[in-house]
């Protein structure tokens, strides 16, 4: 290979950050910018660590350890500040070096490995973003087990196991993706309700800080903010909307109000889960048919805020799908523990098990949805080769 070079960290500053080098003039480029520390001659073996620095002729850029993963595949470790990485790559690049991303370099390397699956390079891909721990098991799983041992299966049974078999299975896979992407790529869940109860001091207590603009003033959450939690495995990003308010909605002369409406509508098609958050002192009719309109085909947690206040809300007048509420104080943090629950209980995100097929890209979901749809058995096993082998696609 050519020689490359990519940030294996993420962006933003770090103790450490990684670099790689790699490609057939590796080793000699190194020699050229690195300085062991002693006397030895630098010598880079496989498995080697070598402490020294990184100079550009006279200038010493960093103190480095060079971790020797490889004949042609160097890992250099340097100080995590944004600038010394930067002069590092900017070196290597004019020593020849190409730079590419992390992404991209793994791509590379991974797609020279004949005896990797599609699926096996998609998981070893996939675990550069994957959010928890618990969806970096599910994922580590997918390279030898899970759905390249289920695709593998299926390619190798083709002849004694029935289509419908095949569909039923894929079905499960299909079903099981959807909590476990929640896990992988994490949960997106939208603060709706009406103006005023509550979802800013919410999104607040429950990302731990004082993010949202919390008032009394109906519709001041105009545009969104966003914050991020853990609940459990859950890796939780919390969107609170500008409140879903006809009137607000249908002033025309507030064009500010009316984009953020819109914009909320389109937040919530995204979502994952929908908080839908309740005011305890203000009768049924705070729930408008705009709102439940908007969030008919979502997930949905009811919430009754302020329970701390004399209640004038009566869960027996919600609506049937918004019955199971949980009651919670915002400001006290009285029923989080509730709400917490329920919010993993209703995702089911903790129920999957790692060792279960997943498709965790959608060029796997869509071939799945095909095989699902396929009429022939040819047709099936055209898609089940395709998607333990097909061209991989790095499209998100
Ligand atoms: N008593 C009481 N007041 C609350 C509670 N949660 C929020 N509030 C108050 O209700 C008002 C509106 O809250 P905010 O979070 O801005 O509502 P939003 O419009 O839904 O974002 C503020 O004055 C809050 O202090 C609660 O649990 N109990
Ligand atoms: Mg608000």
């Amino acid at each position: 290979m050519a020689l490359h070079a990519a940030v294996m960290t993420p962006k933003g500053t770090g103790a450490i950050a990684t670099i790689h080098l790699v490609g057939d003039t590796a080793d000699k480029t190194l020699k050229g910018i690195f300085k062991a520390a002693g006397l030895a001659p630098v010598q880079f073996k496989t498995g080697n660590i070598l402490l020294g620095t990184i100079v550009d002729a006279d200038r010493t850029i960093d103190q480095v350890t060079i971790g020797c993963e490889g004949p042609e595949i160097f890992a250099i470790h340097c100080h995590g500040n944004p600038l010394i990485v930067e002069m590092i790559m900017e070196l290597l690049h004019s020593r020849g070096a190409t730079l590419i991303s992390a992404e991209e370099l793994l791509t590379k390397s991974l797609t020279a490995e004949e005896s990797l699956s599609t699926i096996a390079i998609e998981a070893r891909l996939a675990q550069l973003s994957t959010k928890t721990i618990a969806g970096a098991r599910i994922v580590a799983n997918q390279i030898d087990g899970g759905l390249s041992e289920q695709v593998s299966q299926w390619l190798k049974d083709s002849q004694t196991m029935s289509l419908d078999e095949i569909k039923t299975q894929a079905e499960q896979t299909l079903r099981n993706s959807e909590k476990a992407g929640l896990l992988i790529v994490g949960c997106k869940a939208v603060l709706a309700g009406p103006p005023n109860s509550g979802k800013s001091t919410l999104l607040n207590h429950l990302a731990g800080r004082r993010k949202a603009v919390v008032t009394d003033v109906e519709g001041t959450t105009r545009d969104w903010v966003s914050a991020e939690c853990r609940i459990g495995p859950l890796y939780i990003t919390l969107i609170d909307t500008a409140g879903l308010d006809e009137k607000l909605a249908a002033n025309a002369d507030s064009t500010i109000d009316h984009v953020a409406q819109e914009r909320t509508a389109r937040i919530l098609t995204d979502a994952d889960l929908v908080l839908l958050v309740l005011d305890n002192t203000r009768n049924v009719n705070q729930i408008t048919k705009t709102l439940l309109d908007r969030i008919a085909d979502r997930k949905v947690l009811p919430i009754i805020n302020k329970a701390d206040l004399p209640p004038r809300l009566d869960p027996h007048r919600l609506p049937e799908n918004l019955s199971r509420t949980v009651m919670i104080s915002a400001e006290s943090g009285k029923g989080i523990d509730v709400l917490k629950e329920r919010l993993l209980e209703i995702t089911e995100a903790a129920e999957v098990d790692p060792r279960t097929a997943i498709a965790f890209t959608p060029r796997q979901k869509t071939l799945l949805k095909q095989l699902i749809a396929a009429e022939s058995s040819q047709h099936a096993a055209a898609i089940i080769s395709e998607l333990l082998n097909g061209q991989l696609c790095l499209d998100k």
